[in-house]
């Protein structure tokens, strides 16, 4: 890491040696933490996602930004303080965020995209998150295509999730993948998956069997040179998953909910994440995290399989 990036950027010294060894991290997201999941549930979460991640043989790197301060690896009080999101002052930091936050000292949760760009600083190569941002519904009028997949396009980072909710327009969310040159790979299954169910209707580019064959496909493109990310889907275990058709309606319920309110812009995903858990009574909410725990597990099984490929 060059001096320029220590000037904006801390890593833990645990991180800095494990990227020096070349040992396996993955990193992970705090959006879903500030604004993805409520408080309390999310701290517990915070926990055991980074521990299910050290079980299976590799470090977590929880990203942030903490007044004005890019952080891999966070501290007890720093993920209370996102978990808490007390008065709503931890910003949702995408792309375009990024040097306003830095340069003015905001305090800001990383989602997708801005967790793969802080990776890609230090030097971790695969990440573990709930669900992607993709192309919205009705993105022909609205614009709405989160920098998510323009991310994927750009930054050497495998992102492994449970898909992408049906709050998306999942098919146009593939093409714009294709479109930009992103490999779709399901762990196990032929479906991209949709996040809270294991099925979505619209087929991945190929079938993984095994962590290492994710591994041997990232090293490929990077050793080839090719720009950008990879993208697994890994279905939510069969144990958690609800019902598709059940889903369908609730997030229908909870699409017409933002439009009546107006809701648009960076807060759309946010208002849709919470109100799909109230109107399901929680339920969502624990097949969200045992989805998230799951993604983490293959995440560091992937790393893993990547350290050892030497
Ligand atoms: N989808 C989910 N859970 C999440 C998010 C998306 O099922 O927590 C978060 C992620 O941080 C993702 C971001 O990167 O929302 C996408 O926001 P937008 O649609 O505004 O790009
Ligand atoms: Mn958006």
């Amino acid at each position: 890491m060059n001096n320029l990036l220590n000037q904006y950027l801390d890593v833990t010294p645990e991180i800095s040696a494990a990227i020096r060894d070349g040992a396996p991290v993955v990193a992970l997201e705090s959006t879903i933490l500030s604004h993805g999941m409520p408080y309390p549930q999310n701290l517990d979460f915070a926990h055991r996602v980074e521990e299910e991640i050290r079980k299976h043989g590799a470090l977590p790197a929880t990203m942030a930004v903490i007044n004005g301060r890019m952080k891999a690896g966070l501290t007890e009080g720093d993920l209370e303080l996102l978990c808490k999101n007390e008065g709503g002052t931890v910003q949702k930091l995408s792309r375009r965020d990024l040097p306003i936050a830095l340069a003015t000292g905001v305090t800001g949760a990383t989602t997708v995209t801005t967790t793969m760009m802080l990776a890609n600083f230090v030097g971790v190569k695969f990440f573990a998150t709930g669900g992607i941002g993709g192309v919205h519904r009705e993105a022909q009028t609205s614009f709405d295509i989160s920098a998510d997949l323009q991310e994927l396009a750009q930054t050497p980072v495998a992102v492994i999730c449970a898909g992408a909710k049906m709050i998306l327009d999942i098919g146009l969310t593939l093409e714009y993948l294709e479109t930009m040159g992103v490999p779709v790979i399901g762990m196990g299954c032929s479906q991209f998956p949709s996040f809270y169910c294991r099925e979505s209707g619209f087929d991945v580019d190929f079938v993984a069997e095994k962590p290492s064959d994710v591994a041997d496909i990232a090293a490929t493109k990077w050793n080839l040179g090719l720009k950008g990310g990879l993208l697994i889907g890994n279905p939510v275990p069969a144990e958690h998953a609800l019902d598709f058709e059940t889903m369908r309606g609730v997030i229908e319920q909870a699409l017409s909910d933002a439009k009546k309110e107006g809701i648009h812009g960076k807060e759309t995903t946010p208002y849709l994440l919470a109100r799909i858990v109230e109107i399901t009574g929680g339920e969502a909410l624990a097949t969200n995290i045992e989805l998230a725990l799951n993604n983490a597990r293959v995440a560091a099984d992937i790393a893993v399989a990547y350290a050892n490929r030497n």
